[in-house]
């Protein structure tokens, strides 16, 4: 056995080991939207400007629980603790032989050949990422010297902000004439109500913007009450599918980044989706139909 180059942040858990068989049946073709590969250090080293450090999780431990959920494609998104290098996450996809697409990190200097290469492992959108802790942010304009660069290719910007910042990034956000997903619902603070203030001017910026999709994911990092119902992120979630139902997706966030308190097994995250869709139809949606037109058959605005 190897021994990773790297030491793993102390104060971060590992992912599950060994998780339970999910008690909900995903149907034929689901897709977990969002999860990631880290490493394994020795082979993809992490970014030097990277803010934690975590364990190896590399892309033989993703499909395996990939086959153990019953998931049938996954989404890799790259991610901070891998900077701008997209290999291992590039990796993963060509290993996958077309059963995952990416979405990568890119800087503005990035050439067009390099864009290409991406496009034609698989990758079919960029990530810019807000959250302080994770990255150091850039100015608008850095943005929009990659939102440039992907155009040609028809990609799609996920974006991963706070709640308390939507009010100050909305003119940026809402200035991306391409499809942009939201990571994690922005990050709502699910101990206010759901028809409050904040989660209100989330649900406007999707009702108002039809380009903006969602990702119901990260119950885990977002609730209060916690595991394994997740209860008080219920109510967000469900209300994100009922009235988006073509516009959002699902996944499980492995191997969970940062987290401190708690790990998830993930098959309780598979037995979340029916209490946030709670009919065949939604479920289908949300996991099949939704991230089928968006990373396979090319989806655009
Ligand atoms: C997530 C969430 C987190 C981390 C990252 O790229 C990342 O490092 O996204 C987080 O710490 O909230 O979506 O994986």
């Amino acid at each position: 056995m190897t021994t990773s180059t790297f030491t793993p942040d102390a104060d971060w858990l590992d992912f599950h080991p060994h998780p339970s068989r999910p008690t909900f049946v995903l149907p034929a073709g689901a897709v977990d939207a969002h999860c990631h590969v880290f490493g394994p250090g020795n082979e993809f080293p992490f970014a030097p400007e990277r803010k934690y450090t975590p364990c190896d999780a590399g892309k033989d431990q993703l499909f395996e629980l990939r086959d153990h959920l019953g998931v049938s494609r996954n989404v890799i998104v790259q991610a901070t603790c891998h900077g701008a290098d997209n290999s291992a996450m590039v990796d993963a996809l060509v290993s996958s032989k077309d059963r995952a697409r990416g979405v990568a990190t890119v800087r503005p200097d990035v050439t067009d050949a390099q864009l290409h290469e991406l496009h034609e492992a698989g990758v079919r959108g960029v990530r810019f990422n807000y959250v302080a802790r994770l990255v150091d942010p850039q100015p608008d304009e850095y943005y929009h010297r990659i939102v440039e660069k992907i155009s040609p290719l028809g990609w799609h910007i996920v974006i991963y902000f706070e709640a308390s910042d939507l009010a100050r990034r909305w003119d940026f956000f809402t200035s991306l004439r391409t499809i942009v997903v939201v990571d994690h619902m922005g990050r709502p603070d699910v101990s206010q109500p759901v028809d409050g203030e904040e989660f209100e001017l989330f649900t406007r910026l999707v009702r108002e913007h039809d380009n903006f999709w969602v990702k119901v994911t990260c119950p885990e990092r977002l609730s209060l009450s916690g595991p394994p119902a997740y209860d008080d992120v219920v109510p967000f979630a469900r209300r994100v599918v009922e009235e988006f139902p073509d516009r959002v997706l699902w996944g499980t966030d492995w191997p969970h980044p940062n987290l401190k308190d708690h790990m998830p097994d993930d098959a309780t995250l598979v037995d979340y989706v029916p209490r946030i869709a709670t009919t065949p139809d939604l479920q289908r949606r949300l996991l099949v139909d939704n991230p089928t037109r968006l990373y396979w058959e090319g989806e655009r605005w």
